[in-house]
Parts: structure tokens; C-alpha cells; sequence
């Protein structure tokens, strides 16, 4: 219950994250391993279960097996207490013969769900980004604004429109007008060269919900953003919610500034990484108040033999023999041999750093194994021949790609 209301979540975790390719060729988006041990999933669940909803249907489509591992191993709910759960669901053909169409289709196909827990509120939350966010606020300002849908927003500057859901809003917030990745927008009135976009996370009122993805499916509309926003901002009271007016209690008692990243492309991913380190990070990772939840890994300390580490993030059973390490973040149980330099890398699970290796600006996935004396971001044609690039120029190494 918050203020007064019960509260049914469903976190759709379907994408396919074609633009995070070859990190999602083997896993969806919401499973791309993020930070030290995290997992991009856990930010929206860690956000929903520090609201203390606890009541969370997770959407899946898209190679699903990895994420469902995921929840298995570390999103286990006390059986004792009644409706606290994250329940894993897939496409199930309730409705036709079809899988999820979109994400209002998603959401669609389990009506049903909706009407066995008969929840007053259903918030509708993405799986893909960055951040933390005190849900309760948001439902707060739904309840005090009499709205039957709310919208998370935030500006985002002029040139990435067509990248988001933009808003118009009339004084009082109310959404006059929903476009769904526009090619141009105007700016917002006190924001220059600023547009108000949707972070694709909602909050509606139950029955009202359930009228408009009828509505939507009746006309062939599958998508919250294409087609059911814009046709709830013309025919109901759907309210913006300011993303930055969320107030988070930060490490050091100090109020944390808001910070959200759509980590949908290889070069947000990166950036969104590295906002993670430094002495004083855009993100910060540790936060008694709230904790971004991971997997209760049971594996040893690393251990540094020898070598020069400096603004690195290492996780737990990194083996690090007298090797250079600097900007990067090494997850769990790597090992760097001799003579081996990192510099501003990802380097994922259990890979291998073989002797007298260079790793520059580069994101190496699971279960690789680095040659010794392989030069890996030094010359880009030469990486192009075998890996993939992006368009900042990250190397990247999909998973298992080089092997022992
Ligand atoms: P996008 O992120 O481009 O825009 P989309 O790819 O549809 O929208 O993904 C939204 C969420 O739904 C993601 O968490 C994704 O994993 C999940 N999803 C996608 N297809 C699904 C399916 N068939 N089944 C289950 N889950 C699925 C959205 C909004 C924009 C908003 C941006 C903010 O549409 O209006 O601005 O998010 O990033």
C-alpha cells in the first residue's frame, strides 16, 4: 500500500537491444551486465522493492534465458509473506497467437493478472535504464493531481527528440500532447534547447488502464508510446511527473542530483559505466538508504599481487598479477596476467587478460581469453576485421568470442 492505495507492478524486460549488439546476442538488454555486479534489470526492481512495491510481474520476450537465471538466482522474495514476489512472465499466447506486439501488448496479454490481484494503481516501468527513483513520490503527486495516468519526465537537450517519447505540457502539467520519437520539437518554455521527453515509466490508475489497452487493441495499437499515451493525453487527465523534483537521500546524507541514463546504445552504456567511478561520481553506486540490489555472489576478495591500479572498480576473485590498471571496471573473477595494461575498459566475468596484453576503450565480454601480447583499441581498421565498433570507437568483444 502506498499512501492508501495498493500497487501492481509490471516491469516490461522484452527489448531486444538490437542497438547493444554483440552485448545482446546472446541475452535482452534488461540482462547486459552493468558496473561490478549488477545487472541493468536491478536498478528498476532495486527502485520498485526501495518503494516497497513488492508485487512485481516481469515481462520477458527477447532471449530470455539469462535474465530468468538472473531473477532465479537473486530476486527471490520471502515465501512467507503473502504477495511479494517478482514473478517472471512470458509471452503465453492468451489472447491469439501471437507474442508480445509491443509494450502496451505486453501488458494486454496479462490482463488477466490485473484482475486476479485487483490492484487500485498498475505502475508500468521500463527495464533499461539507469537510476534511482523513489516511486512513492511519483504516486504521491498521481494521487494529489487527481490523474489518471502519470508520466516520469525529464528535459533532454533538443537533438536527442527523436530518441524519446516528448511531452507538452500546459502550466499545471498536465500532458496536452504525447509524440512518440519526433524528428524535431519544440523547446520547453524556462528550459532553451531542452524538449520534455517520457522515461517510458508509468503510473495508472487500474481501471483506467484496463479501458485504454482495450481501446488501443481494438484499433491495432500495441505501443504505449506510438499509440496509447497520445490517445490517453487527448481523452483523460494524464499528468507529467518531474523526474527531477524526486528527492533521494544520498550517501553522507548529502541529497543525491537526480541521475537517469538510457543505456540503450553501446556509447551510453560505456559513458553510463564510467559516470559510476571517480572520487566523486554523477552515480553513485553505494547507498545504504538505497541499495541497487545484485546477485548474493558467495565469491572470494580480489587479490592485487602487484602492479598500479588507479580510478578502477574491481569486482569479486579479480587476480590482478603486476599488471597497469587504469579508468576501468573489471567484474567478477577476472585475471590479469604479467605485463598486461587496461585502460578505460570493461572487463566482464571471468574473462582472461593474458601476459603483456593492451586493452584500450574497449568492452570485453564474458568468458574471453586475451592472447598474450594481443593489442586490443590500438588500431581500430585492425579490430573492425573481428569485432565490433562503435560509434565513439569502443571496442567491443562479444562474449566467448576469443577463446582459451
Ligand atoms: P524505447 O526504449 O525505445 O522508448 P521500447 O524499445 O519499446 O521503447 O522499450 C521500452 C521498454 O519495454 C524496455 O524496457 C524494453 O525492454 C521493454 N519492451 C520492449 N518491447 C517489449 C515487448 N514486446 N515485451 C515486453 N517488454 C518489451 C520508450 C518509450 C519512450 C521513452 C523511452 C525512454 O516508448 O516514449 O521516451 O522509452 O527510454
Amino acid at each position: 500500500m502506498i499512501a492508501g492505495k495498493s500497487v501492481l507492478a509490471f516491469v516490461m524486460a522484452g527489448g531486444e537491444g538490437s542497438r547493444l549488439h554483440p552485448l545482446t546476442a546472446e541475452r535482452s538488454k534488461p540482462s547486459v551486465p552493468f558496473n561490478g555486479r549488477h545487472r541493468i534489470v536491478d536498478f528498476v526492481l532495486s527502485n520498485l522493492v526501495n518503494s516497497e512495491i513488492y508485487s512485481i510481474y516481469l515481462l520477458v520476450q527477447y532471449k530470455s534465458q539469462s535474465l530468468i537465471e538472473h531473477i532465479r538466482r537473486s530476486w527471490v522474495m520471502s515465501p512467507l509473506i503473502p504477495h511479494h514476489y517478482v514473478t517472471v512472465v512470458p509471452p503465453q499466447m492468451q489472447h491469439g497467437p501471437e507474442w508480445f506486439q509491443g509494450t502496451a501488448d505486453s501488458v494486454y496479454q496479462n490482463l488477466h493478472l490485473i484482475d486476479l490481484v485487483k490492484p487500485e494503481l498498475v505502475v508500468v516501468f521500463g527495464a533499461d535504464h539507469v537510476y534511482r527513483m523513489d516511486l512513492r513520490q511519483m504516486i504521491e503527486f498521481h494521487i494529489a493531481t487527481q490523474a489518471d495516468a502519470t508520466v516520469a519526465a525529464l528535459p533532454v537537450p533538443l537533438e536527442y527528440t527523436s530518441s524519446f517519447g516528448i511531452i507538452r505540457t500546459d502550466s499545471a502539467g498536465r500532458i496536452r500532447d504525447f509524440r512518440e520519437k519526433p524528428e524535431s520539437a519544440e523547446p520547453m518554455p524556462g528550459r532553451p534547447g531542452h524538449a520534455l521527453a517520457s522515461m517510458g515509466n508509468y503510473v495508472f490508475s487500474a481501471d483506467l488502464l484496463v479501458d485504454a489497452l482495450m481501446r488501443a487493441h481494438s484499433r491495432g495499437g500495441h505501443d504505449f508510446g506510438k499509440n496509447l499515451l497520445p490517445a490517453m493525453a487527448e481523452r483523460n487527465r494524464v499528468m507529467a511527473y518531474d523526474f527531477t523534483t524526486n528527492r533521494m537521500r544520498g550517501i553522507r546524507d548529502y541529497e543525491e542530483p537526480a541521475y537517469w541514463r538510457d543505456v540503450g546504445t553501446i556509447d551510453a552504456y560505456y559513458e553510463a559505466n564510467f559516470d559510476t567511478l571517480g572520487e566523486f561520481p554523477k552515480f553513485c553506486m553505494s547507498n545504504p538508504y538505497w541499495p541497487i540490489y545484485a546477485n548474493p555472489d558467495q565469491t572470494e576478495a580480489a587479490q592485487v599481487h602487484d602492479g598500479h591500479i588507479g580510478g578502477a572498480s574491481l569486482g569479486a576473485g579479480v587476480v590482478i598479477r603486476r599488471a597497469v590498471i587504469e579508468r576501468s571496471l573489471l567484474r567478477r573473477e577476472v585475471v590479469v596476467e604479467e605485463g598486461a595494461q587496461i585502460a578505460d575498459s570493461i572487463i566482464m566475468d571471468r574473462s582472461v587478460i593474458g601476459p603483456g596484453a593492451r586493452i584500450r576503450r574497449a568492452i570485453i565480454d564474458q568468458h574471453n581469453f586475451v592472447p598474450s601480447g594481443m593489442k586490443i583499441g590500438y588500431d581500430l581498421e585492425a579490430d573492425r576485421q573481428r569485432f565490433h565498433i562503435s560509434e565513439s570507437g569502443v571496442v567491443v568483444v562479444g562474449k566467448g568470442q576469443l577463446k582459451p
